[in-house]
């Protein structure tokens, strides 16, 4: 590759006219900008433990009342990005959320798409657009963009779950922004859908809501994920994706969501893919293999596999099954066109 022409070679009072009227020369940047063969990556290989952020994001409970928070969130930084840019990637941004018992985390709508993965307690719930999602460990409860959404918490323990927020996209293009909003009165959902396939019909239609699915309860999913593993060959990946019922696309428009079961002692590799992806341990003990990079994985932990990384995960129980939440920026490299996998 031809060698380019250096800032340095340029005469400075040359250089101090084009800065006096925001002039640039683009050659000493052009290979930065458009770098050979695959992009730069600031995004780092990152690991959040759990056991390190649940006695942190407890002292926020202490130190921090619902009133001075609004959202009582530790946010998972990736250092690669800068700490203060509260990114985990450069679309995802992710963040661990408290709720403690009695309170209410107060009704607003965004922008951003946000989806949580229930990590801790019972009885919590989260209103959508009037519909009320119960909280489980687990489960996956989608707030889609511009939804009214607040979350309440009447049950005992302290309600803790993992916040996936397309933040950094929306703020990329200058569109991030929130409107308050007043309490909203939950309703059950209008629409079940309780079984892969079949989709409800009521008074001779489907549902023709943008979002018909919210919630996707854990015990549902890990089950779906056991019949999966017995019908398939032994050596093929369990892995099943949350979409909407009754398009078959990514449950939200930015960020997509799947779920992958690892056998007892399984390894499996991932197909490498230009989109950052987001680990999230449900249960049990998984070594991650990023590049080089090696990472135990156990429950409630979370991790960061950017773009163009490989991506290898073990079981390292030869007892019991292990469930990786996963989450990615495919939708959005897929609908500008640039989506690979090599
Ligand atoms: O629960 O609505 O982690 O608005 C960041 C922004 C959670 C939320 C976050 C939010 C929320």
């Amino acid at each position: 590759m031809k060698s380019l022409g250096t800032l340095d070679e340029l005469p400075a009072e040359y250089l101090e006219s084009l800065r006096a009227r925001n002039l640039v020369p683009l050659w000493p940047s052009l290979r930065a900008l458009l770098p050979p063969d695959q992009p730069r990556t600031a995004t780092q290989v990152c690991r959040w433990a759990w056991s390190d952020i649940r006695p942190l994001l407890m002292r926020a409970g202490d130190l921090t009342p619902m009133e001075k928070a609004e959202r009582r969130v530790l946010v998972l930084a990736n250092p690669g990005r800068g700490l203060e840019a509260l990114q985990a990637s450069a679309c995802i941004y992710l963040g661990m959320q408290l709720v403690l018992p009695g309170e209410n985390a107060p009704n607003h709508k965004h922008t951003p798409n946000a989806a949580r993965f229930v990590v801790e307690g019972t009885g919590g719930v989260t209103i959508v657009g009037g519909e009320s999602c119960p909280m489980e460990p687990g489960d996956l409860v989608l707030t889609p963009t511009w939804l009214w959404h607040e979350h309440r918490h009447k049950g005992p323990g302290p309600m803790i779950w993992l916040d996936v927020l397309d933040v950094p996209l929306m703020v990329a293009i200058d569109c991030s922004y929130h409107i308050d909003g007043k309490t909203q009165k939950p309703s059950r959902p209008a629409w079940t859908y309780a079984s892969g396939g079949l989709a409800p019909v009521r008074d001779g239609v489907r549902s023709t809501a943008e979002y018909p699915l919210l919630r996707y309860p854990w015990a549902r999913t890990r089950a779906a994920l056991g019949a999966l593993a017995t019908s398939l060959p032994s050596r093929e990946p369990v892995l099943l994706a949350y979409i909407n019922p009754e398009t078959g696309a990514d449950c939200l428009n930015t960020i997509s969501f799947s779920v992958l079961m690892l056998r007892p002692g399984e390894e499996t590799m991932l197909p490498r893919m230009s989109a950052a992806r987001m680990l999230h341990m449900v249960e049990g003990d998984v070594q991650a293999l990023i590049d080089d990079t090696t990472l135990d994985l156990t429950q409630s932990d979370t991790a960061c596999a950017p773009g163009w990384t490989t991506l290898k995960l073990q079981n390292r129980s030869s007892k019991v099954p292990a469930f990786i939440a996963m989450a990615d920026e495919s939708p959005v490299h897929r609908k500008l066109g640039i989506f690979e996998q090599r």
